[in-house]
């Protein structure tokens, strides 16, 4: 009777396990309608379509769960399921996402998702699972370009002595440097309030995020450089993707897959709504003599490249070109 009754009840105990949805939280930087936002928004409505709500994903935007630094970790650790990161966050703990970031190794977003879509973006998403993620896609992030609240940008020499923030990235810094500029590392939160305060003069980003972070009301010269097309990447903890059932790890996959042409339809239309919107804010846009940002990059970039692995992705990136 005992028994009976225990057993019962473990029933129903995993019967309401077995039913109990699975809320997946999952942090982006970026403001609640940026497109790499509205991509994993859009991901989490598939998957709770797909399973009759059992698995979903609540999104927090506009860094609630911290710098994209600590989201890498947090992931890493299990206490956080999913982060879309630049792969500039990345860049230091996985080296083969280095190639993507490396200046002028773009000439266009196209060629950038044609290299992410085929066998140099699968293999960089499988390194992720050498430090406890799983790479699960690349999202856009444009051609990011320098700006600053104090001249127009023309050549490398424009750029002598400006304090430029960067991104976390040993490359970044090193760009930056080999440009002649200052490199200030900082968190992307808190880029507007250093511009606004002068304790920079300048960053650089692709125009989306600089147009919905606002920072473009406090630097009106932005210089279309084009230095890197550095991608985001969306990356689940792997201590929560092995914890799924087989089938629902192919539901996340899936929803993630498909979740890139939707992100890619949404970035299209940013990307001219942003330009419109800055220059309509009365920033005035150079032209830059792209030769010589080339030329002055190269070095950095060739240090790169002594390294075989990275040199051979290159090879297949410019091969796709
Ligand atoms: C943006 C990217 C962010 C963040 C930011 C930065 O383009 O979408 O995830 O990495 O750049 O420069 O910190």
């Amino acid at each position: 009777m005992l028994l009976g009754f225990t057993a019962g009840a473990a029933l129903a105990g995993a019967r309401r396990a077995l039913a109990a949805p699975t809320l997946l939280t999952a942090a982006d930087v970026h403001v609640i309608d940026y497109p790499t936002v509205a991509a994993m928004r859009w991901m989490g409505e598939r998957l709770e379509r797909e399973t009759g709500g059992r698995l979903a994903i609540r999104v927090y935007h506009a860094g609630q769960l911290g710098r994209e630094g600590d989201t890498i970790d947090l992931a890493r650790f299990g206490a956080l399921d999913l982060t879309r990161v630049n792969l500039a966050a990345l860049n230091n703990a996985f080296p083969l996402t280095q190639v993507l970031s490396l200046p002028y190794v773009f000439d266009s977003t196209e060629q950038m998702r044609r290299v992410v879509d085929g066998p140099v973006g699968a293999q960089i998403l499988e390194s992720f699972g050498t430090r406890d993620l799983v790479g699960l896609a690349f999202y856009d992030s444009g051609a990011r370009c320098f700006y600053n609240t104090r001249h127009a940008i023309h050549t490398p020499a424009d750029l002598h002595g400006l304090k430029i923030r960067v991104p976390p990235s040993d490359m970044f810094i090193g760009l930056v440097r080999s440009l002649g500029a200052n490199p200030t590392p900082l968190a992307y939160g808190e880029v507007f309030s250093a511009l606004q305060t002068r304790l920079i003069d300048g960053a650089e980003n692709n125009c989306i995020s600089f147009q919905s972070s606002r920072q473009f009301e406090v630097a009106h010269h932005w210089a279309d450089s084009g230095h890197s097309y550095s991608p985001e990447a969306l990356l689940m903890s792997r201590r929560r993707f092995t914890s799924l059932s087989a089938d629902d790890r192919e539901l996340v996959r899936e929803a993630a897959r498909l979740s890139v042409p939707y992100m890619r339809g949404l970035w299209d239309q940013a990307e001219s709504a942003s330009r419109a919107a800055i220059i309509r804010g009365g920033v005035a846009i150079t032209a830059v003599d792209r030769a010589a940002f080339e030329a002055a990059a190269k070095p950095l970039r060739d240090s790169y490249l002594a390294k075989p692995e990275l040199a051979r992705l290159y090879r297949a990136i410019r091969a796709a070109a």
